[in-house]
């Protein structure tokens, strides 16, 4: 039963992104929120609590955001399907029959992916990473400081059976972190940013820090990310654009991993997490790149968009440029493999690099 008090908020939210101050939102929540759908949905609860409330509040109070809704628990998916089916379809293409691909996570096939930009001339920096959601539990909003630090205790444990040289590493908890540590390592592109009101306003920042930190090796190049917006982002990363390396890195650290915990799939989305986007491969493979000639047209962002690619700034996502250096990677990751997805941003940002080449 969901109480009179939240089918209010729910109805108050409709009526705010349909309003004059929703005017301008340009949301996947607000395109699909639809008054079928707020009525359908709004006296739905999942095992776990959750309401349509909770999947819609970070985009209710962030009328500038992209995408708008997060899942509280794996059954939202499906109980609120009306509204995710939408917006998953929306923003990768892939229709509520479609099923996501077997695992491929590229094995064997990483030599398919040679440097991008062997001189260096545009390409500083190549990245991919990954999420995984742990087995048994449910995702932010949902989780209790206990969930936090035995969530955090158990992954842990697993990070010190790397064996791999190139992988041993340490986990650095964000509880007890300096800040000019945390500053370093968030503007040197290897930590997650505290404080984003997307997250916040979706519940998924409860207890912060309990239960946050990072792992990394010693170069850098090999990271995960524990309990920030997924359970686990696991991310390879390195100067230069030898993808091919560093995905062998990345299926190496993902391979290590899923040896000692058990990660939650679902047949139809693939890897289960948090919001919407990342569903399916999981996978965001991105380059750190300087295209003068070719950003510097006014239909840039469409060009990268007709080739499956999303544009970021240097920081992340809600970020800017600096300096012309973009982030560019893979848009979609449900409905096609780890492989298709990193080779969706390689083929894509090949393709750019012959543009620039050839424009005037
Ligand atoms: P995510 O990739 O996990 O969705 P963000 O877009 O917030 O999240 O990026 C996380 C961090 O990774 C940011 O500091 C961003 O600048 C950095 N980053 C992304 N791609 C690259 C890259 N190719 N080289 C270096 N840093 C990168
Ligand atoms: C938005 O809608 O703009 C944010 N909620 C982010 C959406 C996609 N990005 C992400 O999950 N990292």
């Amino acid at each position: 039963e969901v109480d009179s008090a939240t089918i209010k908020k729910i109805e108050e939210a409709y009526a705010k992104l349909n309003g004059p101050e929703g005017a301008k939102c340009k949301s996947l929540l607000k395109k699909h929120l639809t008054k079928d759908v707020v009525d359908k949905l709004k006296t739905k609860r999942t095992k776990l609590g959750a309401t349509l409330y909770d999947c819609i509040r970070s985009g209710v109070y962030n009328l500038d955001a992209g995408v708008g809704v997060y899942a509280p628990d794996a059954e939202a998916y499906t109980l609120f399907a009306p509204l995710f089916d939408k917006i998953i379809e929306d923003y990768h293409g892939f229709s509520p029959k479609q099923k996501q691909p077997p695992v491929d996570l590229g094995e064997g096939k990483t030599k398919e992916f040679p440097p991008l930009d062997p001189k260096g001339k545009y390409i500083k920096s190549t990245r991919i990473r990954c999420g995984r959601s742990l087995k048994g539990y449910p995702f932010n909003p949902c989780l209790t400081q206990d969930n936090y630090l035995e969530m955090e205790g158990k992954v842990k444990k697993a990070f010190s059976e790397y064996s791999d040289k190139e992988l041993k590493g340490k986990y650095y908890p964000l509880d007890g972190m300096s800040k000019e540590t945390q500053k370093q390592l968030i503007a040197d592109h290897f930590l997650f940013k505290e404080g984003d009101r997307h997250l916040q306003y979706a519940n998924a920042c409860n207890f912060w820090p309990k239960g946050r930190g990072i792992f990394h090796n010693n170069d850098k190049t090999f990271l995960i990310w524990v309990n920030e917006e997924d359970h686990m982002r696991i991310i390879s990363m390195q100067e230069g654009s030898d993808v091919g390396k560093v995905l062998d890195r990345l299926i190496k650290g993902v391979r290590g991993i899923e040896k000692q915990v058990p990660f939650s799939r679902d047949d139809r989305l693939g890897w289960l997490t948090f919001c919407p986007t990342n569903l399916g491969s999981t996978v965001r493979a991105s380059v750190h790149i300087a295209l003068p000639k070719l950003a510097a047209r006014k239909d840039f962002i469409e060009i990268c968009e007709k080739l499956n690619l999303q544009v970021r700034g240097i920081h992340g996502e809600h970020s800017e440029s600096v300096g012309g250096v973009y982030d560019i990677s893979n848009k979609a990751r449900l409905g096609l493999s780890e492989y298709q997805a990193v080779k969706q941003m390689y083929d894509g940002v090949k393709k750019l690099i012959e543009m620039e080449e050839k424009q005037k």
